[in-house]
Order: structure tokens, then sequence, then C-alpha cells
């Protein structure tokens, strides 16, 4: 448990590190495109996705970074995927949304809002047909809650008794919509029981409720239960994407770094506990702070796409 406790804290480490590192690195105008960054968020994909394995497959979001690493795609390709490099999880041609890596069982962060719940049901369909007991979790945004295809994928889901794991990421706001003028229903949990699933909502701040509810709903997938909605609400640290002022809520953001942050949350309960020692977690940051050091440094050095390579992954040979 140690073991799984500290691998927790550092997935959770290396998202923060390396989205403030994004962050920095694209308001130097190092990097292209667009970028929207999942710190403040952490908990959630560490905690559903320490359940996982080789079995499963995920499908993340345009805030996609933190899921894929998360689930094990290696923070180096996801770097270099972000600067456009031929090292990239995508060899440069997906960016920072399209980050995929299929041999983790990574479908893709997804520029669609709504477009990941349809497709995990593609692949919770086929683990439940191959008998593998694999699970398929989409992640999606409270704004993404709203797409019809998205209510389409759980009432699938659940006609089919699929294993799948539905996670309403409720950050409280779509771009600058807050979710109390666009969630008619009070909560995004609150739709699964029309559609028969069961659902359940979390403190996205803390890792270990996170990681409780998460663990249950694979647990039932696994087992023939089908799909559960888990809501996980928190905020964003930083604005929509990069490049954009969040003035509107300033005053939120700089209250839950300070007061409600999963990181400072999960380094107080452990150490109290006695579960992990600071020296332990403070040899992590160390690590991941060479890592993330490294991650850019690679990046900035391998290189980019040629045109000779315009017509390579485009369709998949079988
Ligand atoms: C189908 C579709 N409609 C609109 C957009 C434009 N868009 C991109 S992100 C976003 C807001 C997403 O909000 P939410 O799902 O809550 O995720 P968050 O950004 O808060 O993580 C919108 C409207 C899009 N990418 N796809």
């Amino acid at each position: 448990m140690t073991g799984t406790l500290l691998a927790a804290y550092r997935t959770m480490r290396t998202i923060r590190v390396f989205e403030e590192r994004v962050h920095a690195e694209f308001a130097a105008g190092d990097i292209p495109g667009f970028v929207h960054l999942y710190a403040g968020e952490e908990a959630s994909a560490a905690g559903v996705c320490r359940h996982l394995d080789g079995r499963d497959t995920i499908a993340g979001t345009h805030r996609g970074h933190g899921h894929g690493i998360a689930k094990g795609v290696d923070p180096k390709a996801v770097m270099a995927e972000i600067y456009g490099r031929t090292t990239g999880s995508c060899h440069g041609k997906g960016g920072s949304m399209h980050i995929a890596d299929l041999a983790k069982g990574m479908l893709g962060a997804n520029g669609v809002l709504g477009g990941g719940p349809p497709l995990i049901c593609g692949t919770a369909l086929a683990a439940k047909q191959r008998g593998t007991g694999g699970v398929g979790v989409a992640f999606f945004g409270d704004g993404a809650g709203n797409q019809g295809i998205t209510l389409e994928a759980l009432d699938l889901a659940s006609a089919w008794n699929l294993p799948a794991l539905f996670v309403a990421e409720n950050n409280a706001d779509a771009e600058a919509t807050s979710s109390t003028w666009s969630v008619a229903s009070d909560t995004i949990a609150d739709r699964a029981a029309g559609l028969g699933v069961p659902s359940v909502i979390v403190d996205g701040y803390d890792f270990f409720a996170v990681t409780e509810a998460a663990g249950e709903a694979i647990e039932r997938a696994r087992d023939g239960g089908g799909p559960t909605l888990l809501e996980v609400k928190f905020t964003r640290y930083f604005g929509h994407f990069e490049g954009t002022q969040q003035g509107y809520r300033a005053a939120d953001v700089a209250y839950a770094r300070e007061h409600l942050d999963c990181l400072k949350r999960f380094r107080e309960r452990v150490v109290e506990n006695g579960e992990l020692s600071a020296a332990s977690l403070d040899q992590v940051d160390a690590e991941v702070a060479a890592l993330v050091d490294e991650a850019v440094a690679e990046a900035r050095a391998a290189p980019k796409p040629t045109r000779a390579d315009l017509e390579t992954d485009v369709y998949v040979s079988y």
C-alpha cells in the first residue's frame, strides 16, 4: 500500500509540475496551438487511473495531459507531442488536444466535447464481448455533460450493461459559463438515475474520496454490474486555455490553491497518519522536477515532422 500511495503522489505531482511548466513555456511563446491545463484536477485522473491496468481504456478531454500521464503515457512523449515533435506520442501530429497512446489504453485527448463517452462504449463493448474484464472510462467536463452524445452514451452503456465509468469533471465553468447557468439539474450526477445508472458525487480535492468511489465503480463494472457516473467537483487553476484571462474566477482559484489543493491535502494526511514520510515525498518532488526539466529539454531538441511524414499515420493498417 505504501508503494501504491507513493506512486499516486508521484502521478499527481508529475501532472502538477508538468502543467505549471507548460503554462510558463506557452507564455514564453515556445509551444504551438491551443493548450488547456489540468492543474488543480489531478486527484481525478490519479484516483481513477490507479485502479486501471492494461485491459482498460480511457478517453480524455481537451484538458487531457493529466489523463494520459495517469494512464501511463510517458510524460516525455506527452511533452514532445505538445511541442509538435516527432518523438511525441503521436509523432508530433496531434499536439496538446490529441495525445493518444493506444498501447497504454489512452484513446486520446479530444478536441470534441462529448467525443470520449461514445468511444469508450465501443471499447467497453469489446471488452465485454471478449471477456477480458476490461473497463472503459470516459472523462468529460460539466460543459460536455450537456452534449446530447454524452447522455446517449450513458444510455447505451446502461442498456447494454457495459463495463464503463463516466467521470464528470465538474470544475464549475465551461469556458466562462458557470455550470449553475447551464446545468438544469442540480447536479450532473442527478441525470444518471433517469438512465438506470448509479452515481456518486465526490470532493475532487480529496484524492482518497475519488479513489474510493472510483474503486467501487470499477469493481462493479468488472463484475458485470454495468456503468457508473462519478461526478468529481473542484476548480481548475488556470484559464480556460492558455492565454485567456481569468479575473472572473481569480478569487476562487486563489482560495482553492491555498486551502483545498489535492497535493497539499494528500501530503498532510499521509504524513499525519504516518503512512509516508515527508522525506519520501520530497524525494519524489525532486525526481519529478528533474523529469519535467528533461522532458522540456528533450522536446525542444527533437526534430519536427517533415513533409515526408505527411502521409504516414493517416490510416491504420489492419
Ligand atoms: C462539440 C464542441 N462544442 C464546442 C466546443 C468548444 N469548446 C471547447 S472547450 C469548451 C468548454 C468545455 O467545458 P467543460 O466540458 O466543462 O470542460 P472544461 O474546459 O471546464 O474542463 C467549449 C465550449 C468544442 N470543442 N466541441
